[in-house]
Formats: structure tokens, sequence, C-alpha cells
């Protein structure tokens, strides 16, 4: 009997123990519990690039619940109007962060004083939002696209010097950051040099189906070109498609430059059919993690942070450096 006793009374002392061990599904987190997570909204622009694709499993991967977050995806298919609706959700879930990708950089102010009514701290990563009221924000990380386009020049005067080029320009969506910055790059390259002509100029919305339609539609019309300049990876594969269905080959027949450096793209460098990628780094989960624990402990974070980036070309990118990276 008492043995039945003592196995009786060491079961009841070891079932909180044996249910803690079954994981969530048998303990259903106590509101306690889900209290304790950081809940963040994030309004991403989409899917339409490998880069915002790093970019979205990036944040997924540094918010998650495991360091401490819930966080509600939201993916505007590139569209503002979905962005601002999904503000206006994280607001009236009562979330304790927003997290803004904008698409582009204008039409913010309304949404974002909701925001701060709201006493809903707003973090805006990657592209830059123009905004006369910088209060409505508490901080931008991101990438200075002014600067990628510049480096994108400066190799092509290094790699051309005085010879003439014929560019054609496939654009990234036209008003986001990312745009403007590498096409004033472009422009500025095009006024410094009178040999440098501008033979097409059009948005693929940094996508590769719109890529590859426009640079069949050059080649269709017989356009004189030597240079693609292709404001992300993704039309550049688009453009690569084309050029090959129509008997050419890129890197010797075209000079292609492209701008993101995701992995497939780096491998095109190692095999010659892209020239130079300038890096645009999406790995934007870490930041914004440190700053909401900056923003936890009652801390002010840098206002605007800019992401450290190089470029990639034959004479210094490696299967060793690509693996290391991490998109
Ligand atoms: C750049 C980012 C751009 C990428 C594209 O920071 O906003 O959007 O260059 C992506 O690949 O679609």
């Amino acid at each position: 009997m008492k043995k039945t006793c003592a196995l009786l009374l060491l079961a009841v002392l070891c079932l909180p123990l044996l249910l803690a061990g079954c994981g969530d599904a048998a303990v259903p987190a106590s509101p306690a519990e889900k209290k304790d997570l950081i809940v963040v909204g994030f309004s991403q622009v989409g899917a339409e690039s490998d880069w915002r694709k790093a970019n979205t499993l990036s944040m997924q991967t540094a918010l998650s619940p495991e360091n401490g977050y819930r966080l509600i995806l939201d993916d505007a298919q590139q569209k503002q109007e979905r962005q601002i609706t999904a503000i206006r959700n994280f607001i009236n879930q009562g979330v304790d962060y927003i997290v803004l990708a904008p698409t582009t950089e204008r039409g913010w102010d309304t949404v974002l004083t909701e925001a701060k009514a709201a006493g809903i701290p707003v973090i805006i990563v990657d592209r830059m939002i123009e905004i006369t009221d910088t209060s409505l924000f508490t901080c931008w990380i991101g990438s200075d696209f002014r600067k990628e386009g510049g480096t994108a020049v400066s190799w092509l005067e290094k790699r051309f010097g005085q010879e003439p080029l014929n560019i054609v320009h496939l654009q990234g969506n036209i008003g986001s950051s990312a745009q403007i910055g590498r096409t004033e790059g472009l422009d500025a390259g095009l006024a410094a040099h009178e040999n440098w002509h501008l033979a097409f100029r059009a948005s693929g919305d940094f996508t590769q189906a719109k890529g590859q339609e426009l640079m069949e539609g050059v080649l269709a019309d017989g356009t004189d070109f030597n240079v693609i300049y292709s404001e992300n990876d993704n039309m550049a594969y688009g453009a690569i498609d084309a050029l090959k269905k129509a008997g050419l080959t890129p890197g010797r027949d075209v000079t292609l430059i492209a701008f993101d450096s995701s992995s497939t793209a780096l491998h095109m460098i190692l095999s010659g059919e892209i020239s130079l990628d300038v890096e645009c780094n999406p790995l934007h989960g870490p930041r914004v993690q440190s700053i909401i624990e900056l923003l936890e402990k009652g801390e002010t974070p840098p206002k605007f942070t800019y992401v450290e980036e190089t470029y990639f070309d034959e004479s210094n990118l490696t299967e060793e450096i690509i693996s290391s990276r991490g998109y």
C-alpha cells in the first residue's frame, strides 16, 4: 500500500514536468506568457525579388517567438494602399511596434500620424520615406541608393574609359528610393560623359518577368546597346533570358550591371553573365531586433543608420565568399 501511495505521490509531483515537456500543444501558453511576447506588425513591400524574400526571412528569423517576439507579417504586393491598410490594422490590434518597408517615398504622413496618436513606435527599413514631420517615425535603417548608383558608374568609368556606351536602363518601382538613387547615379554618369548615351529606359518593377519583357522589346526594336544597367538582380535575370533567346551572350556581347548581390546573381558573376553587382544588404532582421531591444530599455536608437555595402565583380568574388553570405 505504502509503495502504491509513494508511486501515486511521485506521479502527481511529476505531472507538471511531464506536461511541460509536451510542448505548447499540451500546455497552451498562459495569457501572461503571451503578454511577454513583443508584438511587431511588419508591413512588407511584397515578394517581388530575391532581395525581398531574403529581407522577409531575416525579419522572421530575428523576430521569432524563441527570441520573444510575435511577428505579424503583411505582404502589400507592391501597393502602397495595402500598406496603409495594414498599418491601420496593426494600430487596431494594438501592436507594440510597427516596422514599415515602404513601397514609395511619399504618402505616409497621414497614417504615421495615426500610429503616433496611438503611441506605437514606427521603424522604417530599407527604402526612405519623404515626410515633413520626422517625429512620425522613430528611426530608419537602410541603404544609400545614390551611393550604390555612384559605385556602378565609377566601375563603368574604370572598365570602359572613354569608350562610347549605349545603355539600356531597367528601373525599379518608380518613386521608390532604390529606383530614385540608382537612377540619379546613372544620370550623373550620363551628364559627365558626352559619349555615354541612354538607349532605353523603363521600369521593370524589380521583377524578372518585366525585365525580360522590356529586354525582348529592346531587342525587337533593333536598339543599339552595349551595357545593361539593371536596378536589381531579378530584372537582370529576365534580361539575360531575353538575350540568350536572341542568341546573344551576356558578358561577351553586352556588359550587364545589377544591384542587390543575391547569391544567384553572384554565381552569374562567376559564370561571366553579370559583370558587376552592387551590394544592397537585405538582412535587416537582427538590426531591427537590436533597435527594439534599445527601445525596450528606454534608450534612443540613431535616427538614421546606413548599412555598409560593397560591390562584386570577377576580381573580388569567390565561391567561398558567396557561401559565406547570408543570402
Ligand atoms: C533595395 C530594395 C529593392 C531591391 C529589389 O533596398 O528596396 O527592392 O533592390 C527589391 O530587389 O525589390
